[in-house]
């Protein structure tokens, strides 16, 4: 038997309600393979917890997650704190002093959806962002001066490291290898002219060492519009911290909107836990009406999967999900149906059910 600690944080808005879909998968996983057992346990820190203590979590809370295996994630945002506190006291600390410097974002069409790119297919949408997780724009190196006076002043500085730029590309320039040894690039280093050039002088020391990848550099605005007129070229691409999570957003976009797409923080050195979340955040609008998609909860299990040396359970939850869109019979509101949360839970688990008969979990 193997055995796996799993921290859950559901978090905020529609995060507990996808979260809750996510764990049903996490105990079908352990239905239909018989060898995996997670211990799980939960925990209830965002925006409430932080009404109620003034922190988004406990003084110790990372010390409280460091021993897990894995951390499922469900979103963190409400109305009620300011965005840049929930955001920087929860899950930034999380994937910064646990080193989850990949961020690993699937953009994929699956079967069953149709792109909003006319003329666009399967084959077409399939690629992999990594974004940097750890530094970048995202460093928390700035201030504020003069408050409320005409002299005042905000700066926030973007950091990168020759170590952390290094360790991401070389993740990236490993899974081209393994993949279609296609990687596309995210630069900007015409405008911004310190970080950026040493960003692409690094992308050519280190592809030295990947003869086999063909490497591109592309300033991020360019690649923004290739994504929309032609994603077929792009099979890897890297990008700094603010450049991975603006693309992705609109990589999910081309690929059936922000319900579907998954995401794994991963730190592949594995001394710390990797999370795995939805890339959607806490959608206060629709947050407690039961109608938020729980596919990109459930295919960051599979993500935990593959993660943990399960590839073909994760494989399995893909196929499981692309099954229940083909059938087309269940489907949220945001894919132009009107399931429920749950019932579109259910309907990809009990899918996984009927494909497992006759496989090797
Ligand atoms: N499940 C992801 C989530 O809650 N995201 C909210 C958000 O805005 N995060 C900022 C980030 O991903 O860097």
């Amino acid at each position: 038997m193997q055995h796996f600690s799993m921290a859950v944080i559901p978090g905020d808005g529609i995060g507990p309600e996808v979260t809750n879909e996510a764990l049903k998968m996490i105990k079908m996983v352990e239905e239909l393979h018989g060898g995996i057992k997670f211990y799980s346990e939960h925990f209830e820190w965002g925006c409430d917890y932080y009404l109620k203590s003034g922190r988004m979590m406990p003084e110790n809370g990372l010390e409280i997650l460091k021993d897990f295996d894995v951390l499922l994630f469900g979103a963190v945002g409400a109305k009620t704190v300011p965005d840049y506190i929930s955001v920087w006291e929860l899950i930034l600390p999380i994937r910064q002093k646990f080193q989850q410097y990949v961020n690993l974002r699937p953009i994929k069409l699956l079967r069953g959806l149709e792109s909003p790119l006319r003329y666009k297919n399967h084959e077409d949408l399939d690629f992999v962002v990594i974004r940097e997780n750890t530094e970048g724009e995202y460093f928390n190196s700035g201030g504020r001066v003069h408050e409320g006076t005409p002299y005042e002043l905000a700066m926030q500085n973007s950091v990168f490291t020759r170590f952390g730029t290094e360790r991401i590309l070389n993740y990236a320039f490993t899974l081209a290898e393994k993949r279609k040894k296609n990687l596309a690039v995210a630069t900007k280093s015409n405008a911004i002219n310190f970080t950026m050039p040493f960003w692409d002088e690094l992308v050519k020391e280190i592809s030295g060492n990947y003869p086999g990848v063909q490497t591109r550099l592309y300033h991020i605005d360019a690649l923004a519009a290739y994504f929309v007129s032609r994603p077929e070229e792009f099979d890897v691409v890297v990008g700094s911290n603010l450049f991975g999570d603006i693309l992705t957003d609109l990589g999910a976009a081309i690929v059936g909107g922000l319900g579907i797409s998954p995401s794994g923080n991963i730190n592949p050195e594995r001394a710390y836990p990797s999370m795995f979340e939805p890339i959607h955040g806490s959608a206060p609008d629709i947050a407690g009406k039961g109608i938020a998609n729980p596919i990109a909860s459930i295919w960051s299990v599979g993500l935990m999967m593959d993660h943990l040396g399960h590839n073909h359970i994760g494989k399995l939850i893909v196929d499981s999900i692309e099954a229940v869109l083909v059938d087309g019979k269940i489907r949220t509101p945001d894919l132009g149906g009107t399931a429920t949360t749950v019932e579109m839970g259910e309907a990809i688990i009990s899918k996984m059910a009927q494909l497992a008969v006759g496989h090797h979990l």
